[in-house]
């Protein structure tokens, strides 16, 4: 983290983006860090590969956030001096903003929370500890590069940390979630008004749609295992957008008795995203690596270039055999 905080005290001009589908997260991080950077005098662009999905907006009124601003043409004559990428250390994941990084040859590092696929990378800070991208942004802030965190900054933290933690549900046992937040509290952050726009904005097509699928949700290996295909049909019937499906996943979870949640999400012709959860007793992120993808070890996930159908057989059988190896004789 001191590497990064000297690479970023020496530019003056930067560039930050998060992979594709930007969540609270990566979102709440990039203007976090942007804020607090632009008040100490910097310049500092940021890039979505993705627009920003409608519950984030709240956190850029100002409208910070730009999607798709930089073409093939490169940029412009004004190239920044470093790039810092959130939330990700795979390029594969920054799409057309990663090809013109390595086009424009321009530094890039990658800050974030998600163990490392391949081994040691020099470009990659990464935590794999934090609850959050915005945890380890406002130790970055706070500890590495002495910045201010005003009630702006502090809520854009607050969304980070609440978006990944699932409203700290998810916070491994870890005091730090916790501290951060009731530090982001004591600054002027108003909780209730996050917790509004990041989960309770719902549009009622997806708790029709959710409704839907949980009626269609299967359970296997003996009540460990729940899985549940969703069709593309479905999701255009019900008019909800890539983002209100994120937390599907989750309640398959919730169900008692299961370790295991799969949501398998056809997103084109022959393109399923696949979700996978764990409680803790089976790590997920090798079965998600196998079909390319990559994540935590209880919050994984891949694209599969099959049909919805050959996708889920193809996952359970991975997942069924991993679990198979720890029923009892
Ligand atoms: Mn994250």
């Amino acid at each position: 983290m001191k590497h990064l905080a000297q690479k970023i005290r020496a530019a003056d001009h930067l560039l930050l983006s998060t992979h594709k589908d930007p969540d609270g997260d990566g979102i709440g991080s990039m203007l976090a860090l942007a804020r607090a950077l632009r008040a100490s005098g910097k310049r500092v662009d940021l890039i979505l590969p993705d627009p920003c999905p409608e519950r984030f907006r709240f956190l850029d009124p100002d409208r910070l956030l730009e999607w798709l601003p930089y073409d093939a043409a490169g940029f412009g004559g004004t190239r920044p001096d470093l790039a810092v990428i959130v939330d990700t250390h795979q390029w594969a994941l920054l799409g057309h903003i990663g090809e013109l990084l390595k086009l424009e040859r321009i530094p890039t590092l990658f800050f974030d929370h998600h163990p490392l696929r391949d081994g040691r990378r020099s470009d990659v800070i990464s935590d794999p500890n934090a609850s959050s991208n915005g945890e380890l942004v406002y130790r970055l802030l706070t500890n590495y590069l002495d910045l201010p965190i005003d009630q702006r900054i502090g809520e854009c933290l607050y969304a980070s940390i609440a978006f990944d933690t699932h409203s700290f549900r998810y916070i491994r046992n870890s005091p730090t979630p916790h501290l951060v937040a009731a530090d982001l509290l004591s600054r002027g952050v108003d909780a209730n008004e996050i917790y509004r726009h990041l989960f309770a904005s719902n549009p009622v097509g997806k708790l029709r749609l959710m409704g839907r699928l949980m009626g269609a949700v299967k359970i296997d290996d003996g009540g460990r295992l729940a899985w549940v295909g969703l069709p593309l049909a479905w999701i255009r019937e019900h008019g909800v957008c890539e983002d209100d499906m994120r937390d599907a996943v989750n309640c398959l979870l919730e169900i008692e008795g299961i370790e295991v949640a799969a949501l398998l999400k056809e997103v084109g012709d022959r393109e399923v995203k696949v979700s996978l959860r764990s409680k803790g007793r089976f790590e997920i992120h090798e079965v998600a690596q196998q079909f390319g993808g990559g994540g935590h070890p209880y919050a994984a996930g891949a694209t599969i270039c099959e049909t919805l159908a050959d996708s889920c057989g193809r996952v359970l059988e991975r997942l069924e055999s991993i679990m198979r190896e720890d029923r009892p004789a």
